[in-house]
C-alpha cells in the first residue's frame, strides 16, 4: 500500500524537502496552529453559507474539473484576517522560497481557494496543478508551483481527502496513467497540510458521506513571471492589505516583483514604478 509520509514542523524545513523531491508530497500534522484554524474555519463557514455549489461557467469540462457538489471560492484576504497569517506562515513560505527560488527572483500567490467537497461528490479527475502552464509541466521541466492542501475540517477517506501518486512527479512519461495500488489519500487532522509539488498526480476524493463537508483550502504559490490562477488584487482592495508587510502584498500581487542581483528587469508595474507608487496609493 502507498502512503504519503507524515512529519511535524518540528521535523524542519530540511525534512519536508527531502521528503518531497522523493515522494511529490508530505503531510506536515501541525501545519496551523488551533487559533488560527478557529478563526479561518469560522471566517470560511460564513462565506460558504450562501455561496453557490458547482459552477457556473459555461465549459463542461470546467464544471466537471469543478465538481458539481463542490463549493470554490477565492478573495481569501478579503474574508479572512486569519488567512494572511497562514499565507505568510515562515514555514510554508519557508518550503517555497528552496522549491521556487531556483527558478525566479520571487513568486507570488497562485491562489488562495477553498475547496468545500459536499455530500454525493464523485472523485476529481487526477492531474498535475502544473498544467496550468502546460508547456512547462514535463518530465524534463523544473518547479513552477507548489501547493498545499490544509485540511480545515478532518480529511477521512469517506469525506474526500485528496487523492496523491506518491512519486508520479518523478516519472518520465507525464502521459501515463496511474493505477489504483499506486493512489494514496491524504487522511489526516484538522490543522494538517499535505505539501505538493506542481509535479505529482493528485485530485479531490469522493465524499461518499450523506452529510459531511470536507473544508480545504488550497494554497499555492507560483513562480513571479507566470500568471496565477487567481487575480489576487482585484479580489482584494488595497484598503484591505495597506496595513500589511511589504511581503503579504507583493504575494496578493499589490507590489511589483522584485528584481534581484543579476536584473534590473521588475514585473507588474504601474507607471514602471511599484503597484501602490504608480498608483499614488503609499
Ligand atoms: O480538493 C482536493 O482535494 C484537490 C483539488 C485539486 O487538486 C484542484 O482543484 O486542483
Ligand atoms: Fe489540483
Amino acid at each position: 500500500m502507498v502512503a504519503l509520509q507524515q512529519l511535524t514542523r518540528a521535523d524542519g524545513i530540511d525534512a519536508v524537502l527531502e521528503v518531497l523531491d522523493a515522494d511529490g508530497g508530505v503531510i506536515v500534522r501541525d501545519m496551523v496552529p488551533p487559533d488560527t484554524l478557529a478563526r479561518f474555519r469560522a471566517d470560511m463557514e460564513a462565506a460558504a453559507a450562501g455561496h453557490r455549489v458547482g459552477s457556473v461557467a459555461d465549459n463542461e469540462l470546467v464544471q466537471r474539473f469543478w465538481g458539481r457538489r463542490t463549493t470554490r471560492f477565492t478573495r481569501l484576504a478579503h474574508r479572512s484576517a486569519a488567512f494572511v497569517d497562514i499565507l505568510t506562515d515562515p514555514f510554508y513560505t519557508g518550503v517555497a522560497d528552496q522549491v521556487l527560488l531556483p527558478n525566479a527572483s520571487d513568486y507570488w500567490m497562485n491562489t488562495g481557494q477553498m475547496m468545500i467537497i459536499g455530500p454525493g461528490e464523485g472523485a476529481q479527475w487526477i492531474h498535475r496543478d502544473a498544467e496550468n502552464w502546460p508547456t512547462l509541466c514535463r518530465p524534463d521541466g523544473f518547479e513552477v508551483t507548489l501547493s498545499c492542501m490544509f485540511a480545515i475540517s478532518e480529511f477521512t477517506a469517506e469525506v474526500g481527502a485528496t487523492r496523491v501518486v506518491p512519486g508520479s512527479h518523478r516519472w518520465d512519461d507525464y502521459g501515463r496513467r496511474a493505477q489504483p495500488d499506486e493512489i494514496c489519500q491524504a487522511v489526516m487532522p484538522a490543522g494538517a497540510g499535505m505539501i505538493y509539488t506542481g509535479r505529482v498526480l493528485h485530485s479531490g476524493g469522493a465524499n461518499s458521506t450523506d452529510d459531511q463537508f470536507r473544508y480545504g483550502l488550497h494554497l499555492s504559490y507560483v513562480l513571479g513571471w507566470l500568471t496565477p490562477e487567481e487575480a489576487g488584487p482585484l479580489g482584494t482592495a488595497w484598503e484591505e492589505v495597506r496595513h500589511l508587510p511589504e511581503h503579504a502584498q507583493r504575494l496578493l500581487g499589490w507590489r511589483c516583483s522584485g528584481s534581484d542581483d543579476r536584473y534590473a528587469a521588475r514585473l507588474w508595474t504601474v507607471d514602471y514604478e511599484d503597484v501602490p507608487v504608480g498608483l499614488d496609493l503609499d
